[in-house]
């Protein structure tokens, strides 16, 4: 049980130790990161039955793991930020008091790993080496979880070499809570009813108990590098974002950096990957990925920022993700990938809804029982996931591991609204940008536990994310814009507004790359765009159509400003700003005024796309 020779870090050595006492493992391991190490965990998940080895002709050296029908999300009712104080968690997260919660965890942790390995896990966020990577070391007794660690950070010896002997790190308790009583058999999927996913901001500690799955058990994802990482992002003038990243590269070879803020499962991963129309490839444009979920984002010594993807694999949704809705997902899959929650067929490769081809006759569903297309329900669960290396993007951007960062010209923010919301605005000003940014609504999703498809206010796309007050959440992006020479430009996008009948308006996927077409020429300053109540707005003849039959009224229909719809919005925006008051900035409410006038006092500047009321 002794620390291997190459862990040279006291401060670590003590903290394992003191786990240990804690949560008494039958053993402990600690991860050098090999593959040989990978491939042995896979081999034992597959003897424990918590793995399915795929077939190796189809989906090689792949495995599909099903998790307890009851743990298959983000559960943000038991997501805690324990900050000193309530006020500093702010009214959109949920507070306990740091030494009553610590109690709760002591108790809840101690035996919690009695009769199963504990893992000691060091990982780099980022590049390692790199100015605006962090440290890890993730305690865990969940197998599944060091093997997704494995593919989503850089992980084992070289994480804990760049550790040192003093280096700083983020320390992540994470347990299934489920101890194993001398000879009592495991089950495939270890789990607890009961969870605690915890953070605490000041100490920079992140406990997480009762929970497998995805961004409640990979602690280096959610926990660290959005919740813990906003807050130190904010006391030390950067920024940590649920952000894609993307290149873009234009006809004469010109890379403009963009990064893109949606929430869960609202397309993230498929823009980041995205394969612009044949016309547009044909002339030499090109996307590529830095990154598909998480941006940190620093200034550089000129000013300019610079951002880093912090993870190292996708853990994307699967269902929808097909060869024509993302080629580069789909190639990223092929091998090297675990799958969670996807039906498995019949060959012993994997299925999901939305997948290319016809319906198989007969698979296994997520749950494991026998599923036929007559069946009324999903084959697969909706927010089963890959966990896919970066590493096999055929569209992975050269400098994706480029310890500096890449520098970003625009940013994007994007909510799944059915109506409302134009297809593509750009904010006035950086200010402008922040209240488009901080206002943003979305649709619920299968990513959290809870109610789907209601609106909810999603600033920045961090509502589940922010470490802190959302309040001064917003207020830092303000006052970091004001310290930047050349700010990104900041626009607004939504994919996916719907007609009367519920069909999309918009075709999105690679058709998207008119839209970044114009967000690229616009934050170059090379495009027009005339003035609307919201910001600027192309007109028809300032996006490129070529390749798609999409007319002018079709092209109005998805960037109406309907006046009813919007005195809606406002209310609902006042709602989140009398709720975050006290900390808001007053600009916000500024904003929100003159918004409101603009609406009701300016009709010539937005008729042409809008109804006539
Ligand atoms: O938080 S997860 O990593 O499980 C997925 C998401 O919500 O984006
Ligand atoms: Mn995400």
């Amino acid at each position: 049980m002794t620390a291997p020779e190459w862990m040279r870090h006291e401060g670590l050595r003590s903290w394992v130790a003191e786990m240990t006492d804690l949560c008494t493992p039958a053993d402990i391991h600690w991860c050098d990161g090999s593959d040989e190490e990978y491939d042995r965990l896979c081999q034992e998940l597959v003897e424990a039955g918590t793995f399915i080895r795929l077939n190796p002709e189809k989906r090689p050296n792949s495995f599909l793991a099903r998790s307890d029908a009851s743990d298959v999300a983000r559960v943000e009712e038991r997501t805690f930020i324990c900050s000193r104080t309530e006020e500093d968690a702010g009214p959109t997260n949920n507070w306990m008091d740091p030494k009553e919660m610590h109690e709760i965890l002591r108790e809840k942790f101690a035996g919690s790993m009695t009769g199963r390995t504990m893992y000691v896990v060091p990982f780099s966020m980022g590049p390692l080496g790199s100015p605006i990577a962090q440290l890890g070391v993730q305690i865990t007794d969940s197998p599944y979880a060091v093997v997704n660690m494995k593919i989503m950070t850089r992980m084992g010896r070289d994480a804990l070499h760049e550790l040192g002997t003093h280096g700083e790190f983020v320390p992540c308790m994470h347990t299934v809570g489920a101890p194993l009583a001398p000879g009592e058999q495991d089950v495939a999927w270890p789990c607890n009813d009961e969870k605690y996913i915890v953070h605490f901001p000041e100490t920079l500690e992140i406990w997480s108990y009762g929970s497998g799955y995805g961004g409640n058990a990979l602690l280096g994802k959610k926990c660290l590098a959005l919740r813990i990482a906003s807050k130190m992002a904010r006391d030390d003038g950067w920024l940590a974002e649920h952000m894609l990243i993307l290149g873009v590269t234009d006809p004469e070879g010109e890379k403009t950096y963009v990064a893109a803020a949606f929430p869960s499962a609202c397309g993230k991963t498929n823009f980041a990957m995205l394969v612009p129309p044949k016309n547009f490839s044909d002339d030499g444009w090109k996307v590529t990925t830095v990154g598909d979920d998480i941006a940190w984002i620093k200034p550089d010594d000129e000013g300019r920022l610079r951002a880093i993807n912090p993870e190292a694999g996708y853990f994307g949704v699967a269902p929808g993700t097909s060869y024509s809705t993302n080629p580069s997902a789909m190639e990223s899959v092929r091998s090297d990938t675990i799958f969670t929650n996807v039906a498995l067929t019949d060959e012993g490769d994997v299925w999901w809804e939305g997948m290319d081809g016809p319906k198989p006759d007969h698979l296994i569903d997520w749950q494991g029982n026998d599923w036929t297309p007559d069946a009324d329900r999903k084959a697969a669960h909706p927010n089963s996931r890959f966990t896919a290396p970066a590493s096999l993007n055929p569209a992975l951007d050269e400098a994706w591991d480029d310890p500096k960062g890449v520098p970003i010209k625009a940013f994007v923010f994007g909510g799944r609204r059915a109506g409302t919301i134009p297809l593509i605005t750009q904010s006035f000003n950086w200010a402008y940008g922040v209240y488009m940014a901080a206002t943003m609504g979305s649709e619920t999703t299968a990513a959290a536990a809870g109610q789907q498809g209601v609106v909810r206010r999603d600033p920045f796309a961090m509502l589940p994310f922010a470490g802190y007050h959302m309040g001064d959440y917003i207020n830092h992006w303000l006052a970091f814009g004001r310290k930047i020479p050349n700010p990104p430009r900041i626009f607004q996008v939504n994919w996916f507004r719907r007609d009367e009948h519920g069909r999309f308006l918009w075709p999105g996927f690679g058709e998207n790359m008119r839209v970044l077409q114009w967000i690229v020429a616009r934050a170059r300053g090379r495009a027009l765009a005339i003035e609307s109540p919201l910001g600027w707005m192309p007109r028809y003849e300032d996006l490129t159509w070529d390749g798609l039959d999409f007319s002018e009224q079709d092209f109005f229909k998805c960037m109406a400003i309907n006046r009813r719809d919007w005195t809606n919005e406002l209310l609902d925006v006042e709602e989140l700003f009398m709720k975050l008051y006290n900390r808001l900035p007053k600009e916000m409410e500024m904003i929100r005024s003159l918004t409101t006038s603009a609406l009701w006092r300016s009709p010539k500047n937005w008729e042409m796309n809008s109804d006539p009321t």
